[in-house]
């Protein structure tokens, strides 16, 4: 709502000092408004063009438009921003108007729309629509279908959405480091039908992946998989808000994958069906139900379910993706005694140390010093202690009493008598136990190696 007023405030009123706006105009550019705080930001109702349900974008923002003669203009600025990935940790990355992942566009099937954009980056850009049917010309990949924009100057790219749908746009100019540094927002058609696939809730998040040293702020660029901060809208947990819902409410979270490998989603407590993918709604006879959909790189995907009343844990299930930064080359000490071993090492190394030869819980309760501007490998905490995650996860809490629109955090889940996991100290029978080997097994360890083996 702030964003909508900001943009009727500022609307017109602006100047930009390039000389490739005076062609289309400088006075008709609808200024860009940036986003207010990292917060999830309330769903921006249209109040003008066609009627639609708005999206809510996790910890991100929706570009007010303005209509001029029927058709709906945009404006993005390409620019640096600092983006908070999670309180005690910013990052120096590149977006747009203000915000890496850059805000979302939403508009509508049948629209025309008009996108300015202009280039504050020390480089060339373009903007790519991902998944957009459009003509060729408008596709913006650099030196294929337009020149490169160049520092200082805005392009205009103007093309009719002839199809609703979840997409995405991000640069084709050096995409390896534009990307690296955050460049990418989502693109929501919505259908011209507003009865057609409406939902109650419609959540949408954007992958991206940073290698961030500790202590320092800006990505490394050329990383290709180590990457260290997993990240939804560009937020790590618990920097991630809360999917927030009404028992019954049939919510949709949409999901694109920019980052260099896969993403296996995965929702605790309900069972949902994928009624999106990349080139638009599945039809209804071809869903089927799942827990965890995979969305590969460049793809995007819409999944759909009928919420259940609690706090249900939403993640990537690549369990080094719910992490934030830390080094890997970290030996594994499960079941290691290790205690006559850390003294000699601390004499070597005083800052030496030791952990996880009772498993790594710990650390997801350690306070230990960080360097500045870095977050614990595990955190966040609920009502029953550490959560001990980080990176792509959150929580979708659905509450009897939400009122409908209301995005509110409802505080922690109130378990009904009977229906909560808790400690037993009674009595226990003898369980059950799996044999160590096979006789087959043992003769097999048994032999002595002929040195041939295994080759
Ligand atoms: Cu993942």
């Amino acid at each position: 709502m702030n964003n909508r007023r900001n943009f009727l405030r500022t609307a017109g009123a602006t100047a930009l000092g390039t000389a490739a706006v005076t062609r289309v105009g400088a006075a008709s550019l609808p200024e860009a408004a940036s986003q207010a705080s990292p917060k999830t930001q309330p769903p921006l109702v249209p109040k003008t063009g066609r009627p639609y349900s708005p999206v809510a974008t996790l910890n991100g923002w929706t570009l007010p438009w303005r209509m001029k003669a029927g058709v709906k203009e945009f404006h993005l600025v390409a620019e640096p921003v600092v983006r908070e990935l999670a309180p005690g940790m910013k990052a120096n990355l590149w977006g747009y108007n203000g915000t890496s992942v850059g805000p979302t566009i939403e508009a509508v099937e049948g629209d025309r729309v008009r996108i300015f954009v202009t280039n504050r980056l020390p480089e060339p850009t373009s903007i790519h629509w991902h998944g957009m049917l459009l003509p060729s010309g408008m596709d913006g990949v650099t030196g294929l279908t337009q020149p490169a924009i160049a520092p200082g100057t805005t392009f205009v790219y103007e093309f009719l959405l002839t199809k609703s749908g979840t997409f995405m746009y991000h640069p084709h100019a050096d995409e390896m480091l534009q990307m690296a540094m955050g460049m990418m927002g989502l693109f929501i058609v919505h259908p011209k039908d507003p009865e057609q696939y409406k939902v109650d809730r419609d959540f949408v998040l954007l992958l991206s992946a940073f290698d961030i040293e500790p202590g320092s702020a800006t990505p490394k660029v050329n990383t290709m998989l180590d990457f260290n901060l997993w990240t939804w809208n560009s937020r790590v947990f618990p920097g991630i808000d809360p999917l927030v819902a009404r028992t019954g409410d049939r919510v949709r979270i949409r999901v694109g994958n920019l980052t260099m490998t896969n993403h296996p989603m995965h929702l605790h407590g309900h069972h949902f069906e994928v009624t999106g993918t990349d080139g638009g709604w599945v039809p209804q006879s071809a869903r089927w139900p799942e827990v965890t959909t995979d969305v590969a790189v460049g793809q995007m995907r819409a999944f759909e379910f009928d919420a259940t009343a609690g706090d249900w844990a939403f993640h990537c299930h690549k369990s080094h993706h719910t992490m934030n930064a830390m080094g890997h080359a970290v030996p594994t000490m499960v079941g290691v005694d290790a205690r006559g071993v850390a003294e000699k090492i601390t004499k070597l190394i005083p800052d030496y140390m030791h952990m996880g030869d009772r498993g790594m819980h710990d650390m997801a309760e350690m306070e230990m010093p960080l360097p500045d501007n870095t977050l614990p490998m595990m955190t966040g905490s609920g009502p029953f202690g550490a959560i001990g995650m980080g990176g792509m996860f959150s929580v979708l809490k659905v509450r009897d009493n939400q009122k409908p629109g209301d995005y509110n955090d409802p505080g922690w889940f109130k378990h009904p008598p009977g229906t909560l996991a808790k400690a037993y100290t009674g009595n226990l029978g003898e369980p059950a136990r799996g044999r160590a080997s096979t006789a087959d097994e043992r003769t097999f360890n048994a032999r002595k190696p002929t040195g041939h083996e295994g080759h």
